[in-house]
C-alpha cells in the first residue's frame, strides 16, 4: 500500500510579514493562524506570520517540509471539516538563531507581536502578577540582549532596537489565559525594561501598546491517530495537523500602535473597548470548570473530558458550581447570557469528536489556579457565599500534585513547581498537614487567602474525603 503523499502549500502568493508570532503550538494553529488567513482573505494586507519557538524544533521540524502548510481540523459530533492553512510564512527556532529572531521583531514592516507561551512563558508570580526577577531566565536575560532565552527578554530587547532606531514599537498582543492578559504582559515587561533601562522603560511607557484579549477553542493535542486519521481522510500525511471543536471567540480590545491590525472584526472576532469581564466569564466558567474535571477526573480514572461529563455526578457538580459558586462572581458581559453561555460549555465539553484528555489540562496547575479556582473562591467569601465546589476542585489539584493516583501509580505531573509541590505534599502523612504544606505556597496561595479559616476547612474537609473514599464517591456524594 503505497504511503499517501505528505501535504505542499500551493503556489499562492505569500503576503509579506506583518506578524511575529511567539509560541507555534497547537492553540495558535488551531485559533489565531486562521483568523488571521480568513482576515486576508476577506480584506487583504500584508498579514504573514512568522512564528517563533523559543524551546524546541518539533513544531519546525513538522511545518517546513511542507511550506509551512498545515491542516486545521474542526471536529464536531457530527463529522469533520478540513482547512489547509497558509498564512505561515517561516518558523524560527530562537535557541538556534536568536539575532534573527530579533532582527524580525525589530523589523518596522512588523507591526504586530502577538503570544501563545502557555501561562509560565511570562515568568510572572501567579498570586501577585509580578515579575519573578530572580527568574534564571530573566537574570540571564538582562545581561545578554545578544541571546535571550524569555519571551519577555526577546520582546524587550526587540522593543529596544526599535526605539534606537527611530522606529515606532510594535503591538504586544497577548493570547494567553491569564486574566487581565494586557495589563499584566505590559506590567511584567515594564518591569524588565525598568531593570534594564528607565529611559526604555519610559518609552514604553508612552509609545507601547498592550491590548487585551479572550481566546476560546478547545484544541487537544495532536496524536498519531489523527495523523492517520487525517491521511485516510484526505489522502495525504500532515505532521503539523491540529484537531479543534467548531466553536471559537476572539474578543480583543481595539488599542494597536497606529490602529495596525488584520481585520478579524471582519471574520467574526469582537473589537472591544473593555475585554475585562469576557475574560472573567471564560477564566471562571470554563477554565475553572475545565481544571476541576482535569483533577477529579484524572482520579476518577478518566482519560477525557467528554468521559468525565458523560459520568452524571460530574456533569451535576459542574452545573452546580456554575449556579451557586461561579457565575454568581462574574458580570454579565455586554451580549453574553451566561445561563446559556454554560449550558453550551457544557455541549462542548460532551463532544465526543474531542479527545481531550484530563491528563494535558492538568498541567501547570500551579500557574492555572489562581485565576482559575482562587479568584473564584476570594469573591464568594467576601459574599459570604459557601464554596464546597471549588474547594473539592483545589483538593482535587492537591491529590493529583501529590503524584500518585487512586490505584498506587505514578501520576506524571507537569508544572513549573512539580518538585516544590512534591515535597510539601510528602512532607508529612497527616492529610490536614499536606494540606497547610501546599497552602503555604505563596506562587499559587496569597497568604491572607491561605490563612482564611473557611477557605482552609473547606479544602481539607474535601481533601480528607477524597483521601478516604476517592474522586468517583466524593463526587457522586456532593450536593
Ligand atoms: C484548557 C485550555 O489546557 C487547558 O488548561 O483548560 O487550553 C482550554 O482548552 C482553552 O482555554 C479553551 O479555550
Amino acid at each position: 500500500m503505497p504511503a499517501e503523499p505528505h501535504l505542499q502549500r500551493s503556489d499562492t502568493p505569500r503576503p509579506k510579514v506583518g506578524i511575529v508570532h511567539l509560541g507555534p503550538g497547537a492553540f495558535f494553529r488551531a485559533f489565531n493562524a486562521p483568523f488571521t488567513a480568513e482576515a486576508m482573505e476577506k480584506s487583504g494586507g500584508d498579514w504573514g506570520i512568522l512564528t517563533v519557538s523559543l524551546r524546541s524544533s518539533d513544531i519546525r521540524e513538522k511545518l517546513k517540509p511542507q511550506g509551512c502548510a498545515y491542516t486545521a481540523v474542526k471536529l464536531a459530533p457530527d463529522g469533520a471539516e478540513y482547512t489547509v492553512v497558509e498564512v505561515i510564512d517561516d518558523v524560527l527556532v530562537a535557541p538556534e538563531n536568536p539575532e534573527a529572531v530579533l532582527t524580525a521583531m525589530a523589523d518596522p514592516q512588523v507591526k504586530i507581536v502577538s503570544t501563545t507561551i502557555t501561562e509560565k512563558g511570562y515568568c510572572h508570580n501567579p498570586a501577585t502578577g509580578a515579575l519573578l526577577m530572580d527568574h534564571p531566565d530573566i537574570v540571564h536575560d538582562l545581561s545578554h540582549p545578544e541571546a535571550p532565552r524569555s519571551a519577555i527578554g526577546y520582546i524587550v530587547h526587540a522593543l529596544n532596537r526599535r526605539r534606537l532606531a527611530g522606529h515606532a514599537p510594535f503591538t504586544l498582543m497577548p493570547c494567553d489565559n491569564l486574566p487581565n492578559n494586557g495589563p499584566l504582559t505590559r506590567s511584567v515587561i515594564l518591569d524588565f525594561a525598568r531593570a534594564l533601562d528607565p529611559e526604555l522603560a519610559e518609552w514604553i511607557t508612552d509609545n507601547g501598546r498592550f491590548p487585551a484579549t479572550m481566546v476560546d477553542r478547545i484544541t487537544p493535542a495532536t496524536t498519531p491517530v489523527d495523523i492517520a486519521s487525517l491521511a485516510t481522510a484526505q489522502g495525504y500525511i500532515d505532521n503539523a495537523c491540529v484537531m479543534h471543536e467548531p466553536f471559537r471567540q476572539w474578543v480583543i480590545e481595539d488599542d494597536f500602535v497606529n490602529g495596525d491590525r488584520p481585520d478579524w472584526g471582519g471574520v467574526g472576532a469582537q473589537l472591544v473597548n473593555d475585554v475585562e469581564a469576557f475574560e472573567l466569564m471564560k477564566l471562571r466558567c470554563l477554565n475553572g470548570t475545565h481544571s476541576t474535571l482535569a483533577y477529579l477526573g484524572y482520579l476518577a480514572g478518566y482519560e477525557t473530558i467528554a468521559d468525565t461529563v458523560a459520568d452524571p455526578a460530574f456533569a451535576n457538580l459542574i452545573n452546580a458550581l456554575w449556579k451557586n459558586e461561579i457565575t454568581p462572581t462574574v458580570p454579565e458581559p455586554e451580549g453574553e447570557d451566561l445561563l446559556a453561555y454554560c449550558a453550551a460549555l457544557l455541549e462542548r465539553y460532551q463532544n465526543p469528536a474531542i479527545r481531550h484528555r484530563t491528563w494535558q489540562i492538568a498541567m501547570d496547575g500551579s500557574q492555572k489556579l489562581p485565576q482559575r479556582l482562587l479568584g473564584t473562591v476570594v469573591d464568594n467569601l467576601a459574599a459570604g457565599r459557601g464554596i464546597p465546589g471549588l474547594a473539592l476542585g483545589v483538593a482535587g489539584w492537591m491529590r493529583y500534585v501529590g503524584g500518585v493516583d487512586e490505584k498506587g501509580a505514578a501520576i506524571e505531573v507537569k508544572d513549573p513547581l512539580a518538585d516544590q509541590l512534591r515535597a510539601a505534599y510528602d512532607s508529612s502523612d497527616d492529610p490536614e498537614e499536606k494540606v497547610l504544606a501546599l497552602l503555604a505556597i505563596k506562587e499559587v496561595f496569597a497568604p491572607e487567602l491561605a490563612g482564611n479559616p473557611v477557605f482552609r476547612n473547606a479544602v481539607t474537609d474535601a481533601f480528607m474525603r477524597l483521601s478516604h473514599d476517592g474522586a468517583r464517591a466524593t463526587v457522586q456524594g456532593f450536593s
